[in-house]
C-alpha cells in the first residue's frame, strides 16, 4: 500500500500497525485497509488498526499528553461487525426501559430524555478490560491491544438511577441487562453483545446514560446517540448506542458474561467485585486496576521531547542520544484506578531501588486519570532505568509480575525504560 499518504499529519509510520485517519471511518474503511487512500481527509489523529472487521482501533500513546482524549482520537472497540455507522441511522431512536422486575415500561426519545431528566457531567476514564493484552506472555487470544485501548473524557448525561426510579424497580430485582438493537449479531444464533449490572451498581449515582462526550455529540463509533458510562468499571459495561434496559429477577444466560469478561477469583485486588455465581472459579470483571503509563520524556536543557513508543504503540525500551550528563529530564505520564483516586505516583530512575514522588499536575475527579511529572538530573554517564508506579487511596498498587489470566485482562505491570546517557 501507499504509505506516504499516512505522512500527512507529520507522522512517520515506522513499523507494524496500519494507521488511518478518523475521517476514514464508515464505508471507506475497507478501501483503506486494502490500500487506496482517497478516503483520507483529516489525518490529524491516525488510529492504529488492530482488526478491521469488526473495527478495533487503538489510540497512539502520544495523544495522552492531552488530558481529555479528543473524540477524533478515541479508541474504538466492537465485538461483532454490524452496527449503525451514520447518525441518520438513528432517526427513530428510542430508549426502552422494561423487563419483568420493572413496575412500568418506558420508551423515550432522546429529546424526552434530555427534557425530563436532570443532566450531570463527570470525567471518567474508559478503558477496555483487555488493554495491553498484546503484552501478555504467554500470549492469549483476543485483540492484541498495546497501551491505547483507553481514553479520558468528559461525559454529560442523565443518571441511570433516575430512569430506574422513574419506572420503579421491584427491590427483589437482581439487576439490569443492557444492549443495543443497533448492534445485533450478524450470524444467526450468535449471542447478542449484552451486559448485566447488579442492582447496587445500576443504582450508583455516578452511572450515566451519556449523550455528550467532551462537549459534543459522540461519534457513532463511540456510542451515538446514547451510551452507558460506568465510571471505575472496565469499558465492557459501557454499552454503546444503548436501546434497551431490562430490569430482571435473574440474568438470562449470555456468553458475554457467563463465559467472556471473567477473571479468576482471588487474584486481583478489588473492592467492588461481583460474585455472580459462587460455585464458579471465576467472576465477572468489574473495576479498573490501578495503573500508570509514561507518555513522554522532555529534556529541559535541549527542549527536545521524546514519545517512547513506535506509532503502533510498541514501547521503545532503550532510549539513546537523548540526554547528556548534567541535563534535567522530565518524565510525564498518566495514572488512574477504579475510582478511589490516585494517591501517589512514584518514579524510580535506578531500576526500582529508590523512588521519588511525582507531582500530580492535573486531575478532574476520582474517575478521571491524572497527569503527573517528575524531573531528575542525569549526573553522569550510564544507564538510568526509569519506572513509574501508581498507588491509589485504598492502597492498591501496580504489580511487577504479570497476573496472567486466560482472557488477558488487567495488565498493570510497571513499565521500565533504559535511558542511556
Ligand atoms: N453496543 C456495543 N457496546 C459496546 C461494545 C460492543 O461491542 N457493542 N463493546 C464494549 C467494550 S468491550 C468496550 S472496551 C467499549 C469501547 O468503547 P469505545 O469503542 O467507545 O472506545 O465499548 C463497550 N460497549
Ligand atoms: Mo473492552
Amino acid at each position: 500500500m501507499d504509505r506516504r499518504s499516512f505522512l500527512k499529519g507529520g507522522l512517520l509510520v515506522t513499523t507494524g500497525g496500519l494507521l488511518l485517519s478518523r475521517s476514514a471511518f464508515s464505508q471507506d474503511i475497507l478501501e483503506i485497509v486494502t490500500g487506496t487512500t482517497q478516503a483520507l481527509k483529516s489525518p490529524r489523529y491516525p488510529l492504529i488498526v488492530r482488526t478491521s472487521r469488526p473495527r478495533n482501533y487503538e489510540t497512539p500513546v502520544y495523544v495522552f499528553e492531552q488530558f481529555y482524549t479528543p473524540n477524533d482520537a478515541f479508541f474504538v472497540r466492537w465485538h461483532q461487525p454490524g452496527y449503525a455507522e451514520r447518525k441518520e441511522d438513528f432517526k427513530d431512536y428510542t430508549l426502552k426501559i422494561k423487563g419483568p422486575a420493572a413496575k412500568k415500561q418506558a420508551s423515550l426519545t432522546l429529546d424526552e430524555l434530555k427534557k425530563n431528566f436532570r443532566t450531570y457531567e463527570l470525567t471518567a476514564l474508559c478503558q477496555c478490560s483487555g488493554n495491553r493484552r498484546g503484552l501478555f506472555v504467554p500470549r492469549v487470544p483476543g485483540v492484541e491491544w498495546r497501551y491505547g485501548a483507553m481514553g479520558n473524557a468528559r461525559w454529560v448525561g442523565v443518571r441511570l438511577k433516575d430512569l430506574l426510579d422513574y419506572v420503579g424497580v421491584d427491590p427483589k430485582a437482581k439487576g439490569i441487562v443492557v444492549y443495543s438493537t443497533y448492534n445485533p449479531p450478524v450470524v444467526e444464533g450468535q449471542p447478542r453483545f449484552e451486559k448485566p449490572l447488579p442492582l447496587w451498581k445500576a443504582m450508583d449515582e455516578n452511572v450515566l446514560l451519556a449523550f455528550l462526550m467532551n462537549g459534543e455529540e459522540m461519534h457513532p463509533e463511540n456510542g451515538y446517540p446514547l451510551r452507558l458510562v460506568v465510571p471505575g468499571w472496565t469499558a465492557t459495561y459501557w454499552i454503546k448506542a444503548i436501546t434497551d434496559i431490562d430490569v430482571v429477577y435473574d440474568f438470562p444466560p449470555n456468553f458475554w458474561y457467563n463465559t467472556a469478561y471473567r477473571i479468576p477469583k482471588g487474584k486481583f485486588p478489588q473492592v467492588e467485585s461481583w460474585d455472580m455465581d459462587p460455585s464458579a472459579p471465576n467472576m465477572p470483571i468489574t473495576e479498573i486496576m490501578v495503573n500508570s503509563l509514561v507518555v513522554k520524556f522532555v529534556n529541559e536543557n535541549t527542549k527536545k521531547t521524546l514519545y517512547p513508543y513506535e506509532l503502533d504503540n510498541t514501547q521503545i525500551k532503550d532510549i539513546r542520544n537523548f540526554a547528556k550528563p548534567g541535563n534535567y529530564i522530565t518524565v510525564m505520564g498518566i495514572a488512574y484506578d477504579g475510582g478511589y483516586g490516585i494517591k501517589t505516583v512514584e518514579v524510580s530512575v535506578d531500576g526500582g531501588r529508590t523512588w521519588r514522588e511525582a507531582r500530580i499536575t492535573k486531575s478532574d475527579g476520582r474517575f478521571s486519570w491524572v497527569h503527573w511529572e517528575h524531573t531528575f538530573k542525569v549526573e553522569k554517564r550510564g544507564v538510568y532505568t526509569v519506572m513509574a508506579k501508581a498507588t491509589n487511596r485504598v492502597g492498591q498498587t501496580q504489580t511487577f509480575e504479570l497476573i496472567w489470566n486466560p482472557a488477558g485482562y488487567h495488565h498493570n505491570v510497571v513499565q521500565s525504560f533504559n535511558l542511556y546517557v
